[in-house]
């Protein structure tokens, strides 16, 4: 699926998505799921392919066949699996939207959630060719109703670019997101981001690394927010017994499903630790799925969940994902992710195909 604009951040320009679907049948109702892997094993070890096989040689067989009590009981079949929570949890995510159908519930609620109505939106805008086109798609972006912007910043494109964007609009909620790029010896100039009172900067540091971001955290007045190095609510409560970060950007795939994002969103309330849901530039299966992730209680911050049309020309369900004047997402209540699947651009996109009966 070509995006609509290229997508770029530190670790490389993203111009068309590959993506996996899982589709979960029992009893001749179908649940589905989407792999959040990117094309490349840049954010994380995982790309489409790697996805591909993982799901059909380890996590499918694990699961299929298995005389499962219910949906939270597959994250534990193939948590024996090292790495790959991306695979794993697109089959995870997929029985929990068969279960939801199964009962005809909205998965919102079978999952927990429902704390609001309206999942209040963010949007993360790439690296962009010039300042003034920047600027620009902020501009748009604002008058569309997103409550707050994230910009991705590297070295080369941080302070300066920051400065402008503060220059040009002083008051609206501003972060940005580094993916990685930088370390502990750039201290310096991340707490030169300091003055802009940004909301928060995103995994400036290694994708691995917490201990680093105490150290970081220590000396920034601007909260961090961890995304890659959160990969189970294990790590999450490392990380806030450390002071890793203030800040928890959740993402389905990267914890593996529903039920460690539930486990770590929970690890984050008790601590006092607000969360928001993060995107992987998924086509409209995933974003149903963080539409309803998002209905979480402390899933209190705008996320990076956004309209379908930022994205795609045409989406994979029907009608689209749509955004309020107010910048918010109205949750539906049709039973399991509470869109329609466009089956006819589905198979008419699709390149690869395989059944595990
Ligand atoms: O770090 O949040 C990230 C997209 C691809 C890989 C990593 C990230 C992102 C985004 C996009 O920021 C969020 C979206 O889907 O709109
Ligand atoms: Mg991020």
């Amino acid at each position: 699926m070509p995006l609509i604009h290229f997508f770029e951040t530190s670790f490389g320009r993203t111009t068309e998505r590959h993506i996996v679907l899982v589709e979960a049948i029992s009893s001749g109702v179908s649940g589905w799921g989407e792999c959040t892997a990117g094309e490349n094993p840049f954010y994380n070890e995982e790309w489409t392919d790697s996805a591909w096989l993982i799901l059909r040689d380890y996590v499918a067989p694990r699961v299929l066949n298995y005389n499962l009590e219910n949906a939270s009981a597959v994250d534990a079949r193939t948590a024996h699996i090292r790495g790959h929570n991306m695979a794993r949890g697109a089959l995870e995510v997929a029985v929990w939207d068969l279960e939801a159908r199964l009962a005809s519930k909205p998965l919102y609620q079978h999952i927990g959630g429902g704390a609001r109505r309206e999942i209040p939106c963010g949007v993360s805008i790439g690296i962009q060719n010039s300042v003034p086109e920047l600027l620009q798609k902020i501009e748009t972006e604002l008058a569309a109703g997103y409550q707050r912007i994230k910009m991705k910043i590297k070295p080369g494109w941080d302070v300066e670019v920051i400065r402008e964007v503060r220059a040009r609009f002083p008051k609206i909620l501003l972060m940005a997101d580094a993916n990685s790029a930088y370390t502990l010896s750039d201290a310096a100039r991340l707490k030169s981001l300091d003055e802009f009172g940004l909301m928060m900067i995103e995994q400036p540091l290694a994708h691995d690394e917490i201990i680093d971001h105490a150290k970081l955290q220590a000396q920034l007045q601007t909260p961090i927010c961890l995304d890659e190095c959160i990969r189970s609510a294990h790590q999450a409560a490392q990380a806030i017994a450390m002071n890793a970060g203030r800040i928890i950007n959740i993402k389905l795939g990267r914890v593996g499903g529903f039920g460690e994002a539930k486990r770590v969103h929970d690890v984050a309330q008790a601590a006092g630790i607000p969360v928001w849901c993060g995107g992987m530039l998924e086509a409209g299966i995933g974003r149903a799925h963080n539409i309803a992730l998002a209905t979480l209680p402390n899933f209190v911050l705008p996320g990076d969940v956004s309209a379908s049309k930022r994205y795609w020309a045409r989406d994979i369900i029907q009608p689209p994902v749509e955004v309020t004047p107010r910048g918010t997402i109205t949750v539906r209540d049709a039973p399991g992710f509470g869109y329609d699947l466009d089956r006819e651009f589905i198979d008419s996109i699709t390149v690869r195909e395989e059944s595990i009966p």
